[in-house]
């Protein structure tokens, strides 16, 4: 659903304060193009091809893995612009100049890019140590898809024999910032379409999470309710209940010990907010009575997430995914469901509830908002 890319970055600066450009870089990396899942120690190297200008500064250079849901050329352009920001000047000269920062694509996914702008793989990565040492920190096991060679066999055979030094300072991950240990389960909630799934998602990736994902996909009933809501609410409600309250109980018991937390796209008090809103007045009566008491055997979120969403962006959300039986829905539904959360919401003691208007949000398409959101999840 959200594929990402994995791209290798290295980073390089000769001039003015070299630690703090590689640390100003990563940040930047970070707030705009996607999350940095390894970072190489710093190392000082003597400046290479810089021709026998004797007063050259060494570097510091250090090698970044990054998950990005950027194409390689958006990925470039970011690049490009933090460089500048950063203070970078290019002048017309042919030759190598002494530099704030450098930032370059090393790899993207197993690609092969020629075009005006990019070459990927770096076509220099084979004849430099001071990219190989930091990058055999970080991906030893990486397979050049052109020389089809490890980068622990390209750091044995290459030629350049600089001395690269270890620097005894660390760049800092910013997403390190983000802290969740507070939580051993959040659940993300929202409205149809307001983006709970990718952005349960993200959270797992980003934070080592286990995603659990309500399986509506599977529920027979859901496609006959849009089509004849009295014959099948009762039906759909109760196939729903039946499967969250399995769900949940087998996933929230199985301690994962590889995760840090859990993170779900659901919460089981959905069942309840969304039969009061498709139940005949008896009916829910009934069904209430069998929630509760399956209820009280299941685990509750220690934050429970409301994406609220405003309706246009509802119905833009759900076209854009093209559920087919999703197609019927009207406005009047959706904010029928939205006003049953919030009256759930509002009656609400025992939970730990976070309600974050994202109607002007994006946090699919702008890692901004994405973060955004974290500091709202997490403030
Ligand atoms: N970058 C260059 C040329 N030479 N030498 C070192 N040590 N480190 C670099 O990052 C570097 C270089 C071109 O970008
Ligand atoms: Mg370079
Ligand atoms: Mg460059």
């Amino acid at each position: 659903m959200l594929l990402t890319n994995s791209v290798y970055i290295a980073l390089g600066s000769n001039k003015g304060l070299k630690f703090e450009n590689l640390q100003a870089a990563v940040d930047a990396i970070h707030q705009r193009i996607g999350s940095i899942k390894r970072i190489s120690k710093v190392y000082q190297t003597p400046a290479l091809g810089f021709g026998d200008a004797t007063e050259v500064e060494d570097f510091f250079n250090a090698c970044l893995h990054v998950e990005t849901e950027l194409r390689s050329n958006k990925v470039l352009s970011e690049l490009l612009k933090i460089e500048k920001q950063l203070g970078r000047t290019r002048s017309a000269k042919k030759n190598y100049e002494s530099r704030t920062i450098d930032l370059d694509i090393l790899f993207f996914n197993d690609e092969q890019i020629t075009t005006k702008l990019l070459s990927v793989p770096h076509p220099e990565i084979e004849n430099r140590r001071f990219v190989l040492q930091p990058l055999f920190e970080i991906a030893k096991d990486y397979t050049h898809p052109k020389l089809e060679l490890t980068i622990e066999t390209l750091l044995k055979k290459c030629e350049d024999d600089s001395t690269i030094e270890p620097v005894n300072i660390w760049l800092k991950n910013p997403i390190k910032n983000f802290d969740f240990k507070a939580y051993n389960y959040i659940a993300i909630e929202g409205n149809i379409g307001a983006g709970k799934t990718s952005l349960a998602h993200k959270i797992s990736q980003d934070f080592n999470a286990k995603l659990i994902l309500e399986r509506f996909a599977d529920n027979a009933f859901l496609p006959k309710f849009y089509k004849k809501p009295e014959r099948y609410a009762f039906t759909l409600e109760m196939s729903f209940l039946a499967d969250r309250y399995q769900q949940i109980s087998d996933d929230l018991s199985q301690l994962d010990l590889f995760k840090d937390f859990m993170v779900s796209d659901y919460d089981v008090n959905k069942s309840l907010i969304f039969s009061k809103v498709t139940l005949p007045e008896d009916e829910f009566r009934l069904y209430r009575k069998l929630f509760y008491q399956v209820y009280k055997d299941i685990t509750k979120p220690d934050l429970y997430v409301y994406l609220y969403q405003n309706t246009e962006r509802l119905q833009q959300n759900i076209k854009k995914r093209g559920r087919k039986y999703e197609k019927e829905i009207k406005d009047d539904y959706l904010e029928k469901i939205n006003t049953g959360y919030l009256d759930f919401l509002k009656s609400q003691s025992e939970l730990n509830v976070k309600i974050i208007d994202i109607s002007d949000r994006d946090f699919v398409k702008n890692r901004e908002d994405y973060l955004w959101i974290l500091n709202e999840i997490l403030d």
